[in-house]
Formats: structure tokens, sequence, C-alpha cells
């Protein structure tokens, strides 16, 4: 059984991080392993969230699992919360990181403009650092203008996106995908695979809900884990994130929550 180690948060409410990324890579047949990297009461949009700190377990857990030999197809990072995990988590990709597997990155600090609460701009200079190490990275519109040091838009063209592409092609990793592009009355998702690019885009649904980029990046690893080249990876993630978020319009709860992807997630298992 193929297996990817995901690393980032646990929001105990409020779907995003580990609570998304769980379901979603075991209803693709794969095994998940995890490390959480905090515990929180609720995602960091909550005011008034709790935040535990498990900096200190990540290397221990680490260095158990160098001793008993595992090892993984896939490495997944999202939600990191400080410059130092974001160190001890370039180590772990030193530790486990081989010619079989990959690493991939999803650069989660930032969206509609903003950094979200407790980052500044140390630690995005330290993502850009852990993206340079990566084999695939994810960010949304907001975290790559923040990565590349460019102003953020919000009007824009096709041309602005795909320089914005090249800049995040020269902090190294090896694929890129931009999320959360909106052109033409339509969403899109333009990816590099360090030849061709791909726009795949999608019906705009004008609401805005959070945790779907964790879901849009769990499948997408999960996709790539299966051996789908980085095209069809985003194609049926991005399809899976939509069918989550149409399936959320009508729930007024799902703003904050994140989206109902758990009604559509018997469709990834039939995939
Ligand atoms: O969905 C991204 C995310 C993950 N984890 C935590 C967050 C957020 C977005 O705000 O706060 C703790």
């Amino acid at each position: 059984m193929k297996r990817i180690v995901t690393i980032q948060d646990i929001s105990c409410l409020g779907k995003c991080s580990l609570t998304v990324a769980l379901p979603i890579i075991s209803a693709m047949g794969i095994e998940a392993s995890i490390i959480p990297t905090a515990v929180l009461s609720a995602h960091t949009i909550f005011e008034g969230h709790t935040f535990k700190d498990l900096t200190d377990e990540i290397t221990p857990i680490s260095e158990h699992w160098k001793k008993e030999g595992f090892d993984f197809d896939a490495i997944y990072t999202g939600y990191l919360g400080s410059e130092k995990q974001i160190e001890i988590v370039a180590k772990f990709f030193d530790d486990f990181k081989d010619d079989g597997n990959f690493v991939y990155v999803d650069p989660v600090m930032a969206d509609g403009g903003v950094l979200y609460p407790h980052f500044d701009g140390g630690f995005v200079e330290k993502m850009k650092w852990l993206c340079s190490k990566a084999d695939v990275i994810s960010p949304n519109l907001t975290e790559a203008a923040f990565l590349t040091g460019q102003q953020y838009k919000k009007d824009y063209d096709f041309e602005y996106i795909k320089k914005i592409v090249y800049s995040l092609v020269d902090i190294g990793a090896k694929s890129v995908i931009l999320t959360g592009i909106a052109l033409d009355e339509k969403y899109g998702i333009l990816s590099y695979d360090g030849r061709d690019f791909d726009y795949f885009t999608h019906e705009k649904i004008d609401k805005v809900f959070y945790g779907t980029g964790d879901v849009f990046s769990s499948v997408c690893v999960g996709a790539l884990t299966q051996g789908k080249s980085l095209k069809q990876a985003v194609k049926t993630a991005g399809d899976f994130t939509l069918e989550s978020i149409k399936a959320s319009v009508r729930n007024p709860d799902t703003r904050y929550y994140g989206v109902d992807f758990e009604t559509v997630l018997h469709t990834l298992y039939e995939k």
C-alpha cells in the first residue's frame, strides 16, 4: 500500500488541515501517516482559538521512524506554525526524501491579500526557503504574491499570472500549482510541470469557503501518489473541490466550518 506522511496542525473544529487530509487520503486507498504540528481548538480565523505548539515532538517522532526504517511515497506539508517548525520540517525532508518519493509543500499562510494571524515577513521568507526544497508547491494567488515579493492584485490578466508562475519556479520547486485565479467569470488553476503549462478552469461560485485549499492539496497529493500526471492530479483535485463547494453552498454554517467534502468523499473512492 502506498503511504503519505502529512505534516500539519489538528484544528479540533473547523474542517481543515489534518481533519481534511486524513479522510481524503484514506478514501483514495492510500495510508496516511501524520505528524501533528499543533493542536488548536479551531482554526485561526476563529477568534479566541487555543494553540498548543507541538514542535518539540517532531524530531523525536522522526528519529523513531528513522530507527524503524519507515519510508513514504510522498511527504506533504500544510499549515506550519512557526519559523522554527519550518526548519525542523526541512530536516525531515533531508531524512526522508529519496529518489522514489516526492515532497509537496502547500505554503499555507495567507488569503484574500493578507497573511493569516501569527505570520509575518520572517515567516514568509522561511516558507519561501522550504518551497525551494519541494518537488511541488501549491500556493494560492495571495501566497504566491508574498513568496515572489509581487504586489497582490485583484485585477489582472493571464500574462500577470504566468509571470507569477515563472517567479515561483525561480524559487526552486520543480512543479508549481497556482490556485485561486479568478479570470473571465471563471475560477482557474494554472500548473507548470517544468515543461508545460496547463490551465484548468471551472465555474465561479461567489462565496468564500475556508479549508478548500487543504481539500485541493490532499486530493492532489493523493492523485500524484497514485501515479497521475500533474495535469490529471490538478483536474481530479479541482473537480473534487468544486463538488465539495457545491455541496456546501446551501449550508449557512460552512463559511467558517469548511466545506462538506464528506458528502462527495465516495467519488474519490470510486475513482
Ligand atoms: O486551511 C488552512 C489553515 C490550516 N490550519 C490552520 C488555519 C488555516 C487557515 O486559516 O488557521 C490552523
